[in-house]
């Protein structure tokens, strides 16, 4: 299978992290970021094969398949196991509902704090920040209520995990790291990124943030 993904992309991190999870170590194809221009030009290759032309895009022979939801799903009936997912309906209607929480209510806080303290370096509104700050604990407070009884979101490690876990993580890197009190999430954490399939991503990611830094 083949993988494009951008080296600072949270959500080519949930593909990435899904497929070393189902044992398959992709073709990566890197496409072109800059902290001035991002994704422009968009590589010819997900221009094409994306009508968004955003990464990830995962090729498996003839199927494309683009969005990292798409790609959790896709994999889940490639490659049953090991599942990521839970076994109910009900449970997986959790799970679901779960990594779309991180990826469309985390997520916009979270790129707030991108847009601040990365791409503006500090200098953009620190009211955008500080907002995006008073939301993500709150967020924060919510998870540790759903970690309180349970090892992973689900019955097991699972997408749910996948997806919060890249939103939590770089919202601690980005200066909002888990806030006193929420010692499930802290112990969830430390449980996630110690994974085989997550300790990889995290390295490269931060290794690419750090030659951005160097260079600005
Ligand atoms: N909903 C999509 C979002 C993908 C997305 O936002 N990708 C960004 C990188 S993280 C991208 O490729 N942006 C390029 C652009 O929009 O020009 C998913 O889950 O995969």
């Amino acid at each position: 299978m083949k993988l494009y993904v951008g080296v600072l992309s949270l959500f080519s991190a949930k593909a990435r992290i899904a497929l070393s999870e189902k044992g398959v170590e992709p073709e990566l194809v890197t496409v072109g970021w800059s902290r001035e221009h991002r994704y422009l030009p968009h590589h010819p290759d997900v221009a094409a094969l994306n009508p968004k032309a955003q990464v990830p895009v995962l090729v498996d022979g003839d199927v494309v398949v683009y969005d990292s939801t798409q790609i959790f799903e896709y994999l889940e009936e490639r490659l049953p196991e090991p599942p990521l997912y839970p076994d109910g309906i009900a449970d997986r209607a959790r799970c679901r509902r779960l990594e779309a929480h991180a990826d469309e209510t985390w997520f916009p806080q979270v790129w707030d704090l991108i847009e601040q303290r990365f791409y503006a370096d500090g200098s953009g509104s620190e009211q955008q920040a500080a907002g995006a700050n008073s939301a993500i604990t709150a967020l924060y407070e919510e998870l540790d209520k759903e970690l309180l009884t349970r090892e992973y979101l689900c019955e097991r490690f699972s997408v749910a995990d996948i997806a919060m876990f890249i939103q939590v993580h770089t919202a601690g890197v980005l200066g909002a790291p888990v806030p006193e009190g929420c010692e499930a999430v802290a112990s969830w954490c430390r449980r996630v990124s110690e994974r085989g399939s997550v300790a990889p991503v995290l390295s490269d990611m931060l290794k690419a943030a750090v030659k951005v830094r160097a260079q600005a």
